[in-house]
């Protein structure tokens, strides 16, 4: 499974029997552990199956007229007692191994901070200094995308993608707005789910091995819109990265500029450079997103004709 091909990756697919392709270390041992359970379960449930239907056969009032009356035997009660515990503690063993993995808190590289309101999600990077909101598409704005060769899964796609580097530690810290609910903050391919309650800070770490879009949605019941607050993570090269986080850097600087600027037509102009770097670090993402998707090549071809 944690081979699995690139097409459930980041994203449920039709006809889909195991979990989405693992895109970081802690999810590619959460499915290694869940195939390992499943190999026991499947094996007690064979043998138990096989066991039952050897007593129906050797053992009914045809082949066996004359019960045995015996009620103990020793061997027998231990091997019974014995042999579950060491089940258990094989499953236990790589369980608690997976537990501290998840809650190991490498060095971070970037801090991501998601907040759930409402019904839709805050990020920000608290280290670089800016944040936006992410709220789910409609219906028009996917289209759109998807015109641009842009895939937009509906229900998942959203407006603001949050973006991080390859093979770089992402700290999550995850919280609700202070007046809100219990949402929950997940990336199935990461690995990491955890629940977003007001007034604390509860944490998930990742380290996406992959390139592409991941998505999530809230999981824990918290309203009528729940089930229409998606997380979209977008994991892109380092270079990428550097220079959509300079960009949104510079876009956040010359807005703090803006208002405390006392000059209106001062103000205006460094709003209005706010708004092209904003714009500007919208093209890095659906460039990185074309790439991503390969119709970067069909989409030059068709300028070119
Ligand atoms: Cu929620």
């Amino acid at each position: 499974m944690a081979s699995a091909a690139w097409a459930g990756m980041g994203q449920p697919s039709p006809g889909e029997m195991g979990m989405q392709a693992a895109a970081s270390p802690v999810a590619e041992e959460i499915h290694k552990f869940y195939d390992l359970v499943n190999i026991i379960i499947v094996a007690i449930a064979v043998f138990v199956l096989l066991l039952m239907l050897y007593v129906m056969y050797r053992f009914n009032e045809h082949a066996n007229p004359t019960p045995s009356r015996s009620t103990h035997n020793t061997v027998l009660e231990v091997a019974w007692t014995v042999i579950p515990i060491l089940i258990l503690v094989a499953i236990a063993i790589p369980s608690f191994r997976l537990l501290h993995l998840q809650y190991s808190y490498p060095k971070a590289d970037i801090t991501l901070k998601a907040t759930g309101h409402q019904w839709y999600w805050e990020h920000g990077y608290p280290e670089l200094g800016f944040s936006f909101e992410t709220r789910m598409l409609d219906d028009a704005s996917r289209e759109e995308l998807i015109a641009q060769n842009i895939p937009a899964p509906r229900n998942l796609a959203v407006d603001n993608d949050v973006i991080v580097p390859i093979n770089k530690v992402v700290n999550v810290l995850v919280t609700a707005a202070p007046d809100g609910v219990i949402h929950n903050w997940t990336i199935p391919s990461f690995g990491s789910k955890v629940d977003a309650v007001p007034g604390r800070v509860t944490t998930t770490w990742f380290k996406p091995t992959v390139e592409g879009m991941f998505y999530g949605q809230c999981s824990e019941l918290c309203g009528k819109d729940h089930a229409f607050m998606p997380i979209g993570v977008r994991v892109v090269s380092e270079a990428t990265f550097a220079t959509w986080s300079d960009t949104m850097k510079a876009a956040t600087a010359a807005g703090n500029e803006a208002t405390s600027e006392p000059d209106k037509e001062k103000r205006r102009e460094k709003l209005r450079l706010k708004k092209d770097l904003l714009e500007k670090a919208k093209g890095i993402i659906r460039e990185a997103a074309l790439r991503q998707s390969g119709a970067h090549r069909i989409a030059k071809a068709d300028a070119a004709q």
